[in-house]
């Protein structure tokens, strides 16, 4: 059996009015994992999103009974630990420190204490459902001391663990004061995976520097177990997104964006409103792009999506109110009585919206400071049925790896993304076409069931190789 464990289950449960309900998220791990296990047997252990003061011990028996028939098993959260846990250490050190803001990040004792405490609760409920012979796989920032916590419960599991988000320097990694223990708790797994080579890379010099190990690259030895270290670059539901011009809402949501756009350019964004996806920069590049050049003006519309993301940390409110005011700064500016120089939608969209966007972007403007992959950068290319479509990436995005045939730009160099907006805009059918092949081809041919595929063969390979 597989069992997967991540911060949040596939399916959530919410509170609305006085009953309980149970909504399936749509995200890609889930997605693609889902695909990837129908034919097997499988466990989904993590937080169904819902903390423990807003439910009743029925309720919660309820909730276990009910998920069950999904495969999921749920870690319960206090309200006390969901702060401290996944708002304190996950989101306020980790988070930041990994996408290189240290002067974001909080070094404090209690988010540590409760992250160690959580991370605990879910090896315990693992170690309830784990039997010989299965597999597990940890994911991500949340869950970084489970390995180790796992592999002491129970020494002969098979254990993987998949980092979405980079992996810093070692220059900043070392600024952390609970390196040892994080470094110590990842090396419980028999293989470590990453979005790219770099941060793998990153990590084993960490292991080396911090905790005097032996390394080679793509292995570690510790003690009398060896872990391997590989990069799997995370793909899509591709079959998904190329099909979503069938789809009679998708077509019918095209159509009316390009009414009211007035058959305009359309540039677009995509993101969670995150301090790390270069949001004020890309608003300020539009606006020197749009002071530079008079003549695109009213010839184009800048669609700035953003979901709201941890609204709860501070950071995240302050950016908010930047962004906000940023836009009515433009507005003000170039606006008309005709033309809106940026339609900004601050909310999730569903699927069929989001790919209608998609598809009706000339321009999509990716641009995080930092990012461990980046989907939407797939998602935009793989919409796009013509083949045609401009891409301006940042270098900084780990899907700059793989999308080489994009407009490549320097997040923080706000006058390269002007330019980059412009020689998007002109670039020429035949020439975007050009560009986005080898990226779609690569895109159709990586998909996330692939991804999966690939990190657990090479988990089951590395398992034999050590045991050899
Ligand atoms: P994120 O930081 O969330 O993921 P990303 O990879 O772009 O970043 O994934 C965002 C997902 O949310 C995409 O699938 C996108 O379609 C969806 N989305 C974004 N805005 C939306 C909106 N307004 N409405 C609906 N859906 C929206 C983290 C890491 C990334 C890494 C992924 C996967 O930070 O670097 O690529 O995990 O490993």
């Amino acid at each position: 059996m597989l069992i997967t464990i991540s911060n949040r289950l596939p399916v959530s449960v919410v509170r609305r009015e006085q009953s309980l309900h149970f909504e399936s998220s749509v995200g890609g791990l889930a997605t693609g994992l889902a695909q990837y296990v129908k034919s097997e047997p499988s466990a989904w252990v993590g937080w169904p999103g819902i903390p423990l003061s807003r439910i009743s011990d029925g309720e919660r028996a309820g909730i276990r009974e009910r998920l069950k028939q999904e495969s999921c098993h749920p870690v319960f959260l206090t309200g006390y630990e969901v702060e401290n846990f996944y708002y304190g250490f996950a989101n306020r050190t980790i988070w930041p420190l990994f996408h290189y803001f240290p002067l974001h990040t909080t070094y404090n004792k209690t988010f540590w204490a409760v992250y160690e405490k959580v991370n605990a609760k879910f090896a315990d409920a693992v170690a309830e459902i784990l039997r010989p012979g299965d597999t597990v796989w940890v994911h991500d920032y949340h869950l970084l001391l489970l390995p180790e916590m796992i592999r002491r419960r129970r020494p002969e599991a098979s254990i993987g663990f998949f980092l979405h988000i980079p992996f810093p320097s070692y220059e900043l990694f070392r600024l952390l004061p609970w390196r040892e223990e994080i470094l110590r708790g990842l090396l419980g797994a028999d293989l470590v995976g990453f979005h790219t080579e770099s941060y793998g890379r990153h990590f084993l010099e960490s292991v080396s520097a911090i905790l005097g190990h032996e390394t080679r690259p793509g292995k570690i030895r510790t003690g009398n177990r060896t872990v391997a270290v590989g990069a799997f670059p995370m793909g899509i539901d591709s079959k998904r997104f190329s099909s979503a011009g069938s789809l009679p809402r998708v077509r019918r949501e095209v159509e009316k964006i390009e009414k009211r756009s007035l058959d305009r350019k359309i540039i677009l964004s995509v993101d969670r409103l995150d301090y790390t996806k270069g949001i004020p920069q890309r608003i300020e590049a539009y606006d020197l792009f749009l002071e530079r050049n008079p003549e695109w003006r009213e010839k184009v519309t800048f669609i700035l999506i953003a979901v709201p993301s941890r609204t709860a940390v501070p950071a995240y409110a302050q950016l908010k109110k930047s962004v906000d005011e940023s836009i009515g700064r433009i507005s003000g500016r170039f606006g008309t009585i005709g033309w809106v120089p940026i339609w900004y939608l601050y909310r999730a969209l569903p699927f069929e919206t989001l790919a209608a966007h998609y598809r009706a972007a000339d321009v999509c403007l990716v641009t995080p400071l930092r990012d461990g992959m980046n989907l939407v950068a797939k998602e935009y290319l793989a919409c796009r049925d013509e083949g045609d479509g401009v891409l301006v990436l940042s270098e900084m995005a780990g899907s700059a790896e793989e999308l080489s045939g994009s407009i490549l730009v320097n997040p923080n160099n706000t006058d390269e993304i002007a330019e980059a907006i412009k020689e998007a805009l002109c670039l020429s059918p035949e020439e975007q076409v050009r560009r986005n092949g080898p990226m779609r081809r690569r895109i159709a041919g990586h998909t996330v069931v692939r991804w999966a595929g690939d990190f657990l063969r090479e988990l089951s390979r590395s398992r034999k190789e050590t045991k050899a």
